[in-house]
């Protein structure tokens, strides 16, 4: 056939170092850029044929989040805006592993296996990050994608969770929203002014509520607006993202953005991952205590809070404190309209022991604990009328069921209902709306967390407060073979090698309030310690110990 004719001349020039071995894991393809060509050229391959054969627009996004500059990958985004399933992952190992001889016999075999009716049209959407490989790579998927006459569309420039949404936009018709950046701004920026002038209603009702004079109203509205933040952009493509939305919320909210790329290299010394692992603010950022900041990672699907108190000492916002903040506000909003809705947060073994014990014995919210990924808490958090779910390095967001969302939307329009509750309806309406839904993204979750600060009248301080992280720490260790360790119970227990978890229980027992496990990392070749204890010392201590156990 003329189609596989084309696969065989194009391949060639995406020629596969022979016996290199990929593995599609969690975060997609992952791996030296130099060693990415071919994987990018047949990975736009499996794309055309995932959209034959689910006859939906399918994307493709070039990046490597929060790794080095060197580094790139290669993510498949599903017509929903999902990650792939597992079956097509397996796929896409097999066709970017198969030597270039075989790579036609490989692709068939997934045809048929699929059933891929071959003359459906396909369509792929294609976005990058700033990496400077990205260009050559993102080309490489476009020509996959030709190969097999597949249609696409290159959005150049993008976060990975604006390429997500753009797809979801285009496989439900417009129902999401535009599928472009245009598009992408004003859904979630309309929803910021939405949300600060019903929290201007609020104020107004509160302070009519306790008779205080109109110069108070007036003082209650200036006070908040516009908001204040500083942004840690990590050289990368969230910094120039912000610069394009800064236009469409200058009188809601006044950004500084730090590390835009003009200087620092990508992700060095920056970034949410560094200022999680390592607990300190990022280079490249001007801060004055008590200052509201935030991180994005490298492709913005990321993002953890900070500031510094007055004597100088750095306190972190991660995930959890982030899933903390919006499930207690979506918790009393839901209480203020009435309704019966189940509400859960979905965390990993990562979470910080603190926030879990809060959010169970305070909130008396359902906390459920999945394996590190996000595709595992996103599986989760479906279960629930409302799932809150964030891995503690800052990714997430919150889902919403048709249920759900059909029963808010009622509310705000029923005619019985009082303004109180249907002001609340109307913000848990506006919260829907400013949530991307389709995966973590750090610009979203930003203007959500900047919105309920506002309306809550609370200063990143007071958010830090509602609970106390206990202390911790993680270390990678470097191991021969990291498969040999294996995991259960959502990877808190380690079944193999033998004996290992055993010597973690007598070193946790050694220390109070503590906790630690090991599980062998998807994206790097490390084993990944975690330890968490009454004090910093005991923290470290432990994590040392068990990752002498891991040897
Ligand atoms: P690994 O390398 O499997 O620990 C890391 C993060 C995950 C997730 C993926 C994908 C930690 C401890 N792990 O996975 O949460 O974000 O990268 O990027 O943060
Ligand atoms: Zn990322």
């Amino acid at each position: 056939m003329a189609q596989f004719q084309e696969v065989s001349k194009l391949s060639s020039q995406h020629p596969k170092p022979p016996g290199l071995v990929l593995q599609y894991g969690t975060a997609g393809f992952r791996s030296n850029a130099k060693h990415l060509d071919h994987a990018m050229f047949r990975t736009g391959l499996l794309a055309t044929l995932r959209s034959k054969k689910t006859k939906a627009t399918i994307g493709v996004m070039v990046t490597a989040s929060h790794n080095p500059e060197e580094d790139n990958g290669v993510k498949l985004i599903d017509p929903m805006g999902n990650m792939v399933t597992a079956e097509w992952e397996g796929y896409a190992t097999q066709l970017v592993n198969a030597e270039q001889d075989d790579l036609l016999i490989v692709l068939k075999d997934i045809i048929e296996k699929e059933t891929v009716n071959m003359s459906q049209e396909a369509n792929v959407f294609v976005g990058k990050d700033t990496r400077s490989s990205s260009v050559s790579l993102s080309q490489a998927v476009l020509d996959g994608v030709l190969a097999l006459s597949g249609h696409s569309k290159d959005y150049g420039l993008v976060t990975t969770p604006q390429l997500h949404y753009m797809v979801c936009c285009q496989n439900t018709q417009g129902k999401y929203g535009e599928p472009t950046v245009e598009g992408y701004y004003r859904k979630l920026c309309q929803l910021l002014y939405s949300i600060v002038s019903l929290c201007v209603c609020v104020s107004l009702f509160v302070c009519f509520f306790f008779f205080f004079f109109f110069s108070s109203v007036q003082h209650a509205i200036h006070s908040f607006l516009p908001l204040h933040l500083s942004v840690d952009g990590a050289n990368g493509i969230g910094a120039l993202k912000l610069h394009e939305m800064e236009s469409h919320v200058k009188s809601e909210l006044q950004i500084s953005v730090f590390n835009d790329g003009s200087k620092g290299k990508l992700n060095y010394e920056c970034g949410a991952d560094f200022v999680k692992m390592q607990q300190k603010p990022p280079t490249g950022m001007e801060m004055s205590p008590g200052e509201r900041c935030c991180s994005y990672d490298g492709d913005a699907d990321r993002i953890v809070y900070y500031y510094t108190d007055s004597e100088g000492q750095f306190h972190l916002l991660d995930g959890d404190k982030i899933a903390t903040l919006i499930s207690t506000f979506l918790k009393e909003l839901l209480t203020q309209v009435g309704l019966d809705l189940k509400i859960a947060v979905v965390q990993t073994a990562y979470a910080n022991g603190s926030s879990t014990r809060y959010l169970e014995d305070t909130m008396k919210v359902i906390v459920r604990c999945t394996k590190t990924g996000v595709k595992h808490l996103h599986h989760a958090a479906q279960e629930f009328d409302i799932g809150v779910y964030f891995e503690a390095n800052g990714h997430g967001t919150v889902l919403f069921s048709e249920v759900a969302e059909e029963k808010i939307q009622l509310l705000t329009q029923d005619p019985n209902t009082n303004d109180e509750r249907k002001r609340a309806a109307q913000l848990l309406q506006n919260t829907i709306n400013v949530i991307n839904q389709t995966v973590g993204d750090a610009i979203s979750d930003m203007l959500l967390i900047e919105a309920i600060l506002a309306i809550k009248g609370m200063t990143v301080q007071q958010w830090d407060a509602i609970y106390t992280d206990l202390p911790n720490r993680q270390l990678k260790v470097k191991v021969a073979d990291r498969r040999v360790i294996d995991t259960t119970d959502a990877e808190r227990r380690a079944v193999s090698p033998a004996g290992l978890q055993e010597a973690i229980d007598s070193l946790v027992k050694k220390y109070k309030l503590a906790r630690s496990f090991v599980r062998p990392s998807g994206t790097e070749d490390v084993v990944r310690v975690y330890a968490e204890a009454e004090t910093q010392e005991s923290a470290d201590a432990l994590a040392h110990e068990v990752s002498l156990a891991v040897y």
